[in-house]
Formats: structure tokens, sequence, C-alpha cells
């Protein structure tokens, strides 16, 4: 190494950014949980032990002096430590290696011992090669050409291996072969020595021998620190887990943190308990991330494909469940352009599961719940609500997930149906179920689920009675109630003139509706007056001038209702309404007209999507058909087969 080590021991050569071979070596194991190192010394032995406790590094350095280092190679200063040598299973490397820290890790999470071998380096004329067969290494040195990798000396030994190589070296040492290498001990044991070879192909892991390599593993060195290492999750709640994964992941390069955004977070998961912002700031003071950006989808494909980084880590729980394809897709991009997927194990941690329920109770709160409808309209543009009638399809309605391209569906809101709840009850839908039945209705559906509530609210009824319903809803946490305007005896829409309905008045439906804003004492509720113009075959402009004036009465949205299976009226009245209001959201309810995709109504400019009662059509004709097949069968066997298995029934309830 010439002048480079002509006034210190080769390993203190300095790599830049203030670390040396030795205190980078040091730092790595120290940061990958090593706590004990014993270094075998011989030229400037004093300098170095100073140096090494200088550094002030959470690991214990014992420095064994090798007093014939001019005359013997190491195989005799592993000889001189050998007592430090056979409690454990080790890690040996030469002090002039610079690795990075993916192959150190690399080499720690072998289950057995290994040898850091490169099948793409070429092999080098005078360095180490390893024969190798079967994945075996069968003989280390020089000289070996045939069936060889480049090889560097950097190993984990097992403690049993270990063993069996430690007593050869002691061997050669007792019979005066000093000053050769303690790899000639181990070919002569490789039979008894299980070594594999850890193949780490380009990576940085090399011998400082000559000025140049120093000039060539630093200019790498360089490359490695800047390269971008990526990592994204939801960082609601930040666990020791996350923490940890986090310190493994900067250690690989500069670490760009993707924070789910809150509507990534919303689709797979519940609702954010801090919004993303504040999620970002959280993760930026985090000690060893470099950045932190915005990730809008659970798909890490736009991101990959921009930031380009060379490592995607994540923890392997990953690897089944619903971000199974997420994973298969960063598979895929790295793929594109040589990036690497490192995982590492994923401790659930007893404490986040805790904090979650914990998250989820919050979430189902009066306060929490009720305003929440507002900030999904408000991140999303159009949110989806489907009917529940019941704590089970409240629960449905909660939990149904669906994963398809990569991307994750939940419904956004729960909608407690006139027209569901009172056929469960077996009553028509004439507001004869009466508020408080109405209510309980509400409160079985609260109790188990954390989603929003949009409550279908008839006619209102009396603007008297009204003011009070606004108040109960509102106490109780739902976010919206919906009233339409008729009046007197009210008959479902889709019956639309086929049975008598009268249309209230414009000017007593804006009373009611401005009595009802002054009743509410939160700035998150809702009332949405829904106009029933198309339905009774009142013409469109009627339609557009109640929700006008409904809208100038203090309503928080409108709701436009048809019974046509053609869509054409609904797009008119969005297309006509948004022409002179772009902010009052819409609500549709596309029983008949559902033929409409959620985007085409987005795009349309409508803004609730109300699935009204599909649950309920689609679970009484199960229930029918399976009291028919035990009726002509005079047994259950044969409806089984269309029962769901009390085993999902359980999963789906959950315990306390
Ligand atoms: C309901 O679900 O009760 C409704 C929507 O009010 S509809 O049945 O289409 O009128
Ligand atoms: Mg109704």
């Amino acid at each position: 190494m010439g002048v480079l080590a002509s006034e210190h021991p080769k390993c203190m050569t300095e790599l830049g950014g203030g670390e040396t071979i030795l205190s980078r070596q040091l730092r790595l194991l120290a940061e990958a949980g090593i706590k004990d190192v014993v270094m075998t010394t011989g030229y400037c032995h004093e300098v170095l032990e100073g140096y090494c406790r200088s550094l002030g590094l959470p690991v214990r350095v014992t420095c064994v002096n090798n007093p014939d280092y001019a005359s013997t190679n190491y195989i005799y200063s592993i000889y001189c430590a050998r007592g430090y040598l056979r409690d454990d299973d080790i890690l040996l490397l030469h002090g002039d290696m610079v690795f990075e820290t993916h192959v150190l890790d690399a080499v720690l999470a072998g289950a057995g011992s290994c040898m850091a071998v490169s099948s793409t380096k070429p092999l080098p004329e005078k360095d180490f090669k390893a024969v190798m067969s079967g994945g075996r290494i069968r003989k280390i040195g020089v000289d070996f050409f045939r069936d060889a990798l480049a090889a560097q000396p950097l190993y984990k030994l097992k403690k049993a291996d270990w063993a069996v190589w430690l007593d050869a070296v002691c061997s050669y040492c007792e019979s005066g072969r000093r000053s050769c290498y303690a790899e000639d001990a181990f070919n002569e044991v490789s039979d008894r020595c299980e070594i594999r070879g850890l193949d780490v192909k380009d990576k940085l892991c090399a011998e400082v021998d000559m000025p140049e390599d120093l000039a060539a593993v630093s200019e790498e060195l360089r490359r490695v620190n800047s390269r971008i290492v990526y990592m994204c999750f939801s960082a609601d709640i930040l666990h020791g887990g996350h923490i940890a994964i986090i310190k493994k992941a900067a250690r690989l390069g500069r670490l760009v943190i993707g924070v789910l955004s809150d509507e990534a977070v919303a689709s797979y998961k519940r609702f954010p308990l801090i919004p993303c912002e504040e999620r970002k700031a959280l993760v930026g003071s985090i000690a060893g991330v470099a950045e932190v950006v915005e990730q809008k989808t659970l798909s890490y494909a736009d991101m990959l494909r921009q930031l380009r980084p060379a490592y995607v880590v994540h923890g392997d729980n990953w690897r089944g469940g619903f971000q199974k394809p997420i994973r298969d897709e960063v598979i895929s991009v790295l793929a594109e352009y040589g990036g690497e997927l490192v995982e590492f194990p994923y401790s659930a941690d007893k404490k986040y599961e805790e904090l979650d329920k914990m998250g989820r109770q919050q979430l189902a709160m009066p306060d929490y719940r009720r305003g929440r409808l507002k900030k999904l309209l408000s991140m999303k543009g159009l949110v989806t609500a489907i009917e529940a009638h019941s704590g089970i399809t409240g629960l449905i309605a909660e939990k149904t997930t669906v994963l398809k391209d990569g991307r994750t569906f939940q419904f956004d809101a729960i909608w407690s149906s006139s027209l569901c709840d009172s056929t469960a009850k077996g009553k028509p839908d004439i507001e004869l179920v009466d508020m408080t039945s109405r209510l309980r209705t509400v409160d079985d559906i609260m109790e188990v689920t954390t989603k929003p509530i949009i409550f279908d609210g008839d006619t209102g009824g009396l603007t008297e009675h009204f003011v009070y319903t606004v108040r109960t809803l509102e106490r109780m946490g739902v976010s919206m109630v919906i009233i339409e305007d008729k009046t007197g005896l009210k008959k479902n829409s889709l019956f639309g003139t086929e049975v008598e309905q009268t249309q209230d008045s414009v000017e007593d439906f804006c009373a009611k509706i401005a009595a009802g804003k002054r009743a509410q004492k939160t700035k998150d509720f809702m009332i949405c007056a829904r106009i029933e113009s198309l339905i009774l075959e009142r013409g469109m402009d009627d339609a557009l001038t109640r929700a006008r004036a409904y809208v100038g009465a203090g309503a928080d949205a409108v709701m436009i209702h048809s019974r046509k299976k053609d869509p054409a009226e609904i797009f008119e009245f969005l297309r006509r309404f948004r022409e002179e209001d772009g902010v009052t959201p819409v609500v549709v309810v596309p029983t008949t007209f559902n033929t409409v995709t959620e985007e085409e109504f987005k795009a349309r400019g409508a803004n609730v999507v109300i699935y009204a009662n599909q649950l309920t059509r689609a679970g009484f004709p199960a229930m029918q058909n399976a009291a028919r097949l035990i009726l002509e069968n005079h047994r259950a066997k044969e409806c089984d087969d269309i029962c769901m298995p009390i085993r999902d029934i359980i999963t789906l309830i959950p315990e306390e």
C-alpha cells in the first residue's frame, strides 16, 4: 500500500466522509447489532487500540496483539486470539475490507456458514478465489482458477464449522506453519466445514491493497451512499417495527420515504388518524430519512418509475394477503431497470395492533365519524355509499374490500335507507317505521362500524320535528341527512307516478332546510335536499329551479333522483346544474340507471353515488331460496352449499 499505510496501519486509511476503513467497518458492524469484536493487531498495535476506543462506537473491541506479525501471517494472529473465538458463531473479515451494508446484511442473514463470492466480477490474478461445487466452497486460495469464483475474505461461520477450521488453524500453527493463509488450513478440512458461497455479484465488497484500489473503492462508496432507497408506508401509527426497518433501510443509501396519501390509506385500511401532511412531517424527522414524498396510490409503480430507487425496502409481511399483488408489481417494475427488493422480517407488534384497534374505536366516535364524509368528499371528489339496515349488513359495508389492478376498493360510507330498513321489518316504505326505530337501526350499525353514515330522512316530517331529528342525528355522529321534497303520505320514489305522491312547495321545503341548518350545532353535519321533480315528471326546469332554491336555503348538497333506466335525464341535470354551480355536491342513486360507472358519474360532476338497496335485494332472495330448499327436502343438507360457513360468519363478526 506504500505511502497510504506508512504511518499507520492500513485499516486506518481514510475513505472520505471522515471515515477510515476500520471506523466504517466497526460502525457497520455495530449498526448490524454486533456487540463484540476481536481485533488482531500487529504493526502500531497501541495506536490501533487507542483509535478504536476514541471512536466511541457501541461495540466492545478486544485487541489481541500478534507479537510476531512481521514474520507470520494472520493464521497466527487467529491462533493468538483463539481463546476468544470458540463460544459463538463468528463473522471473520480482513481489516482492509470495504463492503456495502447490503453485503454485510446478506452475509449475516443466511442460516449457515458462508463466504462472499462474486459470479460477475472477473477472477483476480493475485487475490482469493474460491473453488466451488454444489454451491459449497471446497478450496480458497490465490492459485485456484478452475471452477472458481472471485472471493473475498468476509465470512459468517457457524460455531460448529468454525470449530473445525479453528482446530486446523491451531494444528498448523503448532506445527510451525505460521506464515501461510488461514485458508490453507481450511482447505484441508473443507469436507467437514460447510461454507457456502454467497454471491454478492457487483456489490461493493473489496480489499484495499493499492492506492488505485482506494480510489476505486472511495468512488464506489460515493455512488453507494447516494443511491436511492425507497420505502413506503402509511405512517398513521409509528411503532418500533417501523423504526427498526427505517434504520436498516437508511444503511443502504439515501432513504426516501413515501407516505401514503389520505385517500390511499382510506382505500385499504381505515381513514387515517393523522392527515398526510402531518404524517409526512413526522416521518421526515426520523433519523436516517433523507426525504419524504407522498405516494398517492397503493401501487408503487409510478413512484418507482419516477425515482428509480436502487432498493425498495419492505417488511416480509406482504408476501401474502392483499398486499401480494402490490409486491408482485414492485418486483416487475424493479426488474425494468435492475432495482432490487430488500425484505426484512416483520414482527407483528402487539402494541401496534392495540393502537390500531384504539384508532378504529376512535374513528367510530361521533365527533370523528361525523366530519369524515366532508373530508372524503374533498379528498376524493366522489364517494360511494352502500345500504345497510342492520349490524351485519353494516359489517359487510364496512369490511368488504376488493383488490383489482393493484388497487384496493372499499365503500366510503353507509346509507341508512328507509326502504331497506322498512323492508327488513316487513313494513312498507311510507314513514311507518318511526324515527325511534330508524335510529335504533343506525345505532346497531354504528356499534360495529367506523364509516360515515348518510341517513335517509324521508320527507323530514314536520319542520318542527325535523329540527329535533337533525340534532339527534348530529349528536349520534351521522354525517348527512337527505330529505326529499315530498309531503303528505310519502311513497317510495321508485313507484314514480304509479301512486299518488305530492311534491312539497319550494317555499315550504326551503323553510324546512333552513330550519334544519339553524338547528345544527357542528359545521360537519350536512343536510342534503332531494329533488323529486324527475320522479314526479315535473320536468328538468322544475328540478333545476328547486336545486337552486334549496342551495339558497342552505342545503349542503342536492340529490337528483330518477327511476328511468336511461341516465339521460340525470346527465342533463348534472350538466345544467354544474353550469351554474360548480361546488355544491350532487348525490345520485343509480338503482335503475345502473349501467353508469362511478368514473363516469364523477366526470359528469356527481359527488356521491349511493347503492341504495342492493344488499337487501341480494340477501332476501337467498333467504327465500334456503327456506324453500329446506321445505322441499325436509332437511337442511341441500341448502348448505348456498349458506355461508359458520366459520366465516364468526370471522366477520369482531369480538371485543
Ligand atoms: C331508499 O333507499 O329508501 C331511498 C332511495 O329513498 S329510493 O328507494 O330509490 O327512493
Ligand atoms: Mg327512502
